[in-house]
Parts: structure tokens; sequence; C-alpha cells
């Protein structure tokens, strides 16, 4: 009888999932500190065929030399920039990732931080909460901005982007973007969005909603410089990756009003506690890195992260694949 093939994963998944792997193959899954140590994913990935890792897990060229067997790295993740895609091609190994069905649930996260912080609703929860609400509010306290009217400025115009001009549209933004290309006349008119040159979304924008993929060119791109092209009375949504911001400038930025919110589900360096300075302000409201966490979601990210291995360990191409 042929040796199963070996799947390791950095950390569990869905019963239904682990089910349909083991039925076919040889796991083994990781427990204890997440992310796994360095270390014993450098001694695991030796003789797999296969692996499930998540975006903490950074899969550089070195952990990938370490590799003797491995075709395929299935990351349970949209995001792919902690994996080197470039020399995993090189090596032949296939990579991976979970697009499309997360795309909803990252623009309604998207979209709830920009109510949240433009309405002041999770302020409000920590008023309640702190013993601070003495009397009802009057003309003048308390108030928040409209949603409706405002130039929605979106960075990156791909499937989560586009799915956040959806929502907008129905709230009567008015929606501008930028994007590496102009997506197409149709897909404009049908999402209602102007396209408009970086400068311009900084200038324009009531909101700014990150989009894009963190890369060697997005690294800590919304910096001082950055946010002072920014209007005061703006708002930063990020749902992408913490390190297209520059913290320690947003938090300045936050402090002196040179912006007038943020609303953050990812940061530089993850998970941040209750210490963080980003916990000491008030104009900003904080989310878990929880964009794609829903019930529903999560499972349908299970399903193709092993559709994915599953293709990748034959040599197949993944059914969503970077790279080749
Ligand atoms: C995480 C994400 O994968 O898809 C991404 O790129 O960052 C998230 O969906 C998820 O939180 C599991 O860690």
């Amino acid at each position: 009888m042929m040796e199963k093939k070996r799947v390791f994963l950095t950390r569990t998944l869905h019963d239904f999932a682990l089910k349909e792997l083991k039925k076919q193959y040889d796991i083994e899954i990781h427990s204890g500190k997440i992310p796994i140590p360095k270390k014993r994913l450098a001694s695991k990935i030796k003789d797999i065929d296969g692996l499930i890792c998540f975006p903490y897990d950074v899969i550089g060229r070195e952990l990938i030399d370490c590799a003797k067997n491995l075709k395929v790295i299935s990351t349970y993740s949209v995001g792919f920039d902690h994996i080197d895609t470039e020399y995993a091609k090189e090596r032949k190994i296939r990579v991976g990732y979970t697009p499309e069905v997360l795309t909803g649930a990252t623009a309604d996260l998207a979209f709830s931080l920009m109510l949240d912080i433009m309405r002041r609703v999770s302020e409000g929860d920590r008023t309640i909460r702190n013993g601070n609400w003495k009397e009802i509010y009057g003309a003048y306290d308390y108030v928040g901005t409209d949603l409706q009217d405002k130039t929605l400025g979106i960075f990156g115009m791909g499937r989560i982007g586009s799915a956040l001009a959806k929502r907008a549209k129905s709230f009567d933004m008015n929606i501008i973007y930028h994007n590496r290309n102009k997506v197409s006349k149709t897909k404009e008119r049908s999402l209602g969005a102007k396209y408009v040159t970086f400068e311009k979304l900084l200038a324009q924008s009531d909101i700014i909603s990150i989009h894009v993929p963190h890369s060697k060119h997005t690294e800590q791109l919304f910096d001082k410089k950055i946010f002072k092209k920014m209007k005061n009375s703006s708002f930063l949504i990020n749902t992408a990756r913490g390190k297209i911001i520059n913290e320690n400038h947003l938090i300045e930025a936050l402090k002196n009003k040179i912006i007038a919110g943020a609303g953050l589900d990812v940061f530089e360096s993850e998970p941040i506690g209750k210490n963080h300075p980003l916990t000491k302000i008030d104009n900003v409201v904080l989310a878990p890195h929880i964009g794609s966490s829903t019930k529903e979601t999560r499972s349908k990210m299970a399903k193709i992260t092993i559709e994915n291995l599953q293709l990748g360990i034959v040599g197949k191409k993944p059914k969503f694949s970077v790279g080749y």
C-alpha cells in the first residue's frame, strides 16, 4: 500500500475539515503556542508534502529551504504577504489562498468600523460602562458625523474594495477610488465610483478605507506625510494589514487631530494588549483582526484551504492559486 502523504497544520481547523484531511493524509496539528515557534515549524516542514498555515506564520526562504518534499502551502487567508511566493514558485511549490469567500464579511467589517467611529458607538458604550453618562445629551453633545453625502475614498478597488463601494452606495455616499489600474467603465458605473489619483484620494476623501495588499510598495505607506495631506475631519479605516500604516505616526495624528479618527482591525504587531497606546485614544475604534470572522465565512475558508491543498499536493494548480 502506498504511504499516505503527510500534511502539517500550524493550527487546528473545523472538525469537518480535519475529518476530510484525515481520510486522505497522515495529518499532524500543532497545538500549544501560537504562532508556532520558528524552529518547530522548520523541523516539521522537512518531511511533509503539504502545509496549512495562517497569516502569522512567516514562511520565508530559509524555512522553505528546510522542505524536502513540500508540494503545496495552503494558507487560511486571502493575504499572502507572510509567504515568500516567488521563492516557493522557484522551488515548484504551489501556494493556495482564500479570496472571494471572505469578501462580504470583510467589507461588512470595514463598514461597521466606519459607522462606529463616525457615530461614536464604541465610545458611547465606554461612556456608559464607565459610569460617565450623567445627563441626557443636548444639542451640541456627543455629535457624530453623517455618512450620507460624504466622500468615501477606497484605496484598492479589488474584490473587498468593490464590495465596500456597493454598501456605501446604498448609504448615499460619494465614492472615489485609487487603484493600480482603473476598473472597467461598466464596473465604475455600477458601483457609482470615480477613479482619482492617490493625491486626490487623500485630499478629497472624508473617509479612506484601505484595501490593498501589504507589500514592499505599501509597507508604512500611510505615514505622517500622508496624514497631513488628508482632511483634518477625515477618518481612516484599515481592515487590510497593519504594516501598511506607520502606527506611531497614526497615534500622533490622532492625538493632534491631524485626522479625526480611525477604525482599525489590523495592527503592526498582533495581538495588541490593553496597554497599547491606541487603547488610550478615544477617536479610534479597535477590532481584534476579525474581518473574515463569521461562522459562515470561516467555514468556507476552511473548505477552500483544503481544496487548494488537495490539488497542490498532487502537483495541480490550486483552485485559488498565487503565482502558478
Ligand atoms: C485571517 C486574514 O486569515 O484572510 C486574511 O488575510 O488576515 C484573515 O482572514 C484569519 O483571521 C485567520 O487568522
